[in-house]
């Protein structure tokens, strides 16, 4: 997420970071980048510059030049700041029960698929969602949002012969109270722009159902235009919160920095992808951090925690422990990590990781690494002494890839194991020239 924003960020601060003294020249300078970092992503002027003051008002107070580690001191009320600029404070949904919520936005903002993403994190929390489809003038839409809520196991109601949006959301509303859900969530159907058609009907279905919130779902990768499709839709109608989608690729970030300071609107969820898991409830100070290479290490654990049984995680650890690790166990374990996303999404996440490019294909090199040990049997898999040639041949074939790549990966292994050995037998100084020796030849298979 925002990697050129972070990029730029880090190297404008890397001179700071490490310096013992600080003059007002070189903060100036530093300070001047950070500027640039933030306009190049398109954060709206006015925002900037006013981050920038504020910023410079702290830094230049003797405090911080006379301070141990100055450098480290500019980062830190650079860090606040951000945090303060993505939106300080609550960020949650409002905790009553049953709760109404109203999605609107722009046609292909991401409203249908949030709707269903917000209903299944709900839903991980104990919650009983109930989706309505109020986009009656596409039935492809309603198909859509069916499809989803059968997917996450969601309440779901909709009316294919009917065009009045507010008798639908009435009608909705009582079915799903009937039904015993607790959070009752309203698709509406955008436009192109924003116009008087769509914003009157989505204010009379307001009427209609009297939500709790309403929530604008805005493409994070418009940049400006969402700042201002938001502030146009608040005028109109009073939002509560924001879900910022579409933030995975190359967003550039303008539009997640300036928009809660520009309408005054909290973000409270932000959409990275197009699975239905691909959605995060929004944390300032995370985002902040990641933003400045510090990385976010909550969130890792948080999602490690989510995606991997820890049962497993033990039983694994004890393996390597007693260096009884083979094949099959390292499958198993390739499989746990990429539950939790790609290889490069992880790292993103990990402090001073985040500028570190991993090879375009190394996602596709652990799934080469997974169909050659597929490919090979079970006893295979747990006596790798197994692979002679002629079995490296098969499996070669079997797995679509060359020999080559059997036998590098079969060493690989060999020197994971050696590794474990010697952990076993506490030779610390053996395995670190292991590990330096492996690094230099380009280190583990994933
Ligand atoms: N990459 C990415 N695509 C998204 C995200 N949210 C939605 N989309 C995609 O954007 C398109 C429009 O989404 P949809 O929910 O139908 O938008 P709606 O017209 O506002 O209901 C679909 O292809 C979605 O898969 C996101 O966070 N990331
Ligand atoms: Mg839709």
């Amino acid at each position: 997420m925002f990697e050129s924003l972070t990029e730029k960020l880090t190297g404008a601060l890397r001179n700071l970071r490490g310096t013992g003294t600080l003059s007002e020249a070189n903060m100036a300078d530093a300070l001047k980048e950070v500027r640039a970092a933030l306009l190049s992503a398109d954060v709206h002027f006015k925002v900037a510059r006013d981050f920038i003051d504020r910023v410079q008002e702290q830094c230049v107070g003797q405090s911080v030049l006379k301070s141990v580690s100055p450098g480290q001191q500019v980062v830190k009320i650079i860090h606040d700041e951000l945090v303060k600029l993505l939106g300080e404070g609550a960020t949650e949904l409002a905790a009553k029960r049953p709760l109404k919520v109203l999605m609107v936005g722009l046609h292909g903002s991401g409203k249908t698929t949030s709707t269903a993403k917000l209903g299944k994190l709900l839903k991980k929390k104990g919650a009983r969602p109930f989706v309505v489809a109020g986009d009656v003038y596409r039935p492809a839409a309603i198909d859509q949002l069916e499809i989803l809520a059968k997917q996450e196991e969601l309440g779901f109601y909709c009316d294919r012969a009917s065009k009045d949006v507010p008798g639908i959301g009435a009608k909705a509303l009582e079915s799903a109270l009937a039904q015993n859900a607790d959070v009752i969530l309203f698709d509406t159907a955008g436009r192109l722009q924003i116009d008087h058609d769509l914003i009157e009907e989505v204010k009379k279905l307001k009427a209609a159902v009297q939500p709790d919130e309403v929530i604008l779902v805005a493409d994070g990768a418009l940049g400006q235009e969402a700042v201002n499709v938001a502030k146009a839709f608040h005028d109109a109608l009073t939002l509560t919160g924001l879900i910022l989608t579409k933030l995975d690729g190359d967003t550039r970030g303008g539009a997640a920095l300036s928009i809660k300071s520009v309408t005054g609107v909290p973000i409270k969820f932000i959409g990275t992808g197009e699975k239905t898991e691909n959605f995060e409830i929004f944390h300032p100070d995370r985002l902040a951090s990641r933003i400045l290479g510090m990385g976010d290490v909550v969130s890792l654990v948080e999602k490690a925690q989510e995606t991997i049984d820890q049962k497993e995680a033990e039983r694994m650890a004890e393996k390597m422990r007693k260096a009884d690790f083979n094949l099959e166990d390292f499958l198993a374990q390739m499989q746990q990590v990429k539950k939790m996303g790609s290889m490069q999404s992880i790292l993103g996440m990990m402090p001073g990781m985040s500028g570190v490019q991993l090879p375009g294909d190394a996602d596709r090199q652990m799934k080469r690494t997974e169909a050659i040990i597929q490919s090979m049997t079970v006893q295979e898999r747990r006596k790798p002494s197994l692979l002679n040639g002629n079995r490296r041949i098969r499996i070669a074939k079997g797995a679509g890839v060359q020999v080559v790549e059997v036998n590098q990966l079969m060493k690989q292994f060999d020197q994971m194991q050696k590794m474990m050995k010697m952990m076993k037998g506490g030779n610390q100084k053996k395995l670190m020239r292991q590990m330096e020796q492996m690094r230099g030849r380009g280190g583990m298979p994933f």
